[in-house]
């Protein structure tokens, strides 16, 4: 894992802090490990076009989420946070799901953080990049989601077993914004698993509880705790009634 120091005398109240972005995908990814650990954390609401320095300074690549902890290492990649967070404490054990090891879940993070995220953003943004056809990278991307679906057929509901787990939360935020590019399109594809899956868990309390909106972070702001408790995840909640 990649971390830094960061030593600006920033990490003032024992808590770790993490810059996020609300609509951002992999700061889902983070929101969700820390709300899945029932870690509290000082959320700092990042806008792109308009970074904070603090930010900046903690974290000169700026891409969010990144999370300061109280010595003052910064982690700067979602998945790094993810597995932070979840090896100090890990009470639905995303990191053992019944059907897979650690590497096959990472094998296929690595997947979608890869070649689909590549065709995502050439779909979703056609515009910014030369010679991208949209409708062509929508292609490429959607071959990964048969994937998807072929795991979760025997289970229904989560991609390695009756539980969710660290590739369900590390992957689904990003099938989510694939999906609302067009959302009749995806509706309509021949993915059912994946489109049970991805409405279950976008219907989520856990989901709601980590889309909470707040206003850009200024330094001058007391702090803004992210705490969730005892929201339990729906998945879980449909499994043991
Ligand atoms: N590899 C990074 C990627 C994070 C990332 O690209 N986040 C986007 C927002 S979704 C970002 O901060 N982009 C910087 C910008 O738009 O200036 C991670 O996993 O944390």
């Amino acid at each position: 894992m990649a971390t830094r120091a960061y030593s600006c005398g920033m990490v003032s109240s024992g808590h770790p802090i993490l810059y996020s972005f609300r609509r951002c995908p992999y700061a889902m990814r983070a929101r969700l490990a820390l709300a899945s650990a029932g870690f509290t954390v000082e959320l700092r609401e990042i806008v792109l076009r308009d970074k904070a320095a603090d930010f900046v300074t903690a974290s000169p690549k700026a891409t969010v989420p990144v999370l300061v902890l109280p010595d003052g290492t910064v982690i700067e990649e979602s998945l790094d946070i993810m597995l932070h967070v979840l090896g100090q404490h890990d009470p639905e054990h995303l990191l053992r799901p019944p059907h897979a090891t650690q590497e096959d879940m990472l094998a296929l993070i690595a997947e979608f953080d890869g070649p689909f995220k590549t065709a995502l953003d050439r779909y979703k943004y056609a515009n910014r990049y030369d010679d991208a056809d949209p409708l062509n990278q929508r292609d490429k991307a959607a071959m990964f989601l048969h994937r998807l679906d072929d795991l979760l057929a025997p289970q229904v509901g989560f991609f390695y077993g009756s539980r969710p787990s660290l590739a369900d939360f590390a992957i689904l935020p990003f099938i989510r914004q694939f999906a609302n590019v067009d959302r009749a399109w995806f509706d309509a594809g021949p993915w059912l698993h994946l489109l049970s899956a991805l409405n279950q868990f976008t219907s989520s309390a856990r989901f709601a509880a980590i889309m909470g909106k707040y206003q850009k972070w200024q330094p001058a702001d007391p702090p803004l705790w992210f705490a969730v408790r005892a929201v339990p995840n729906a998945h879980i909640q449909a499994e043991n009634e």
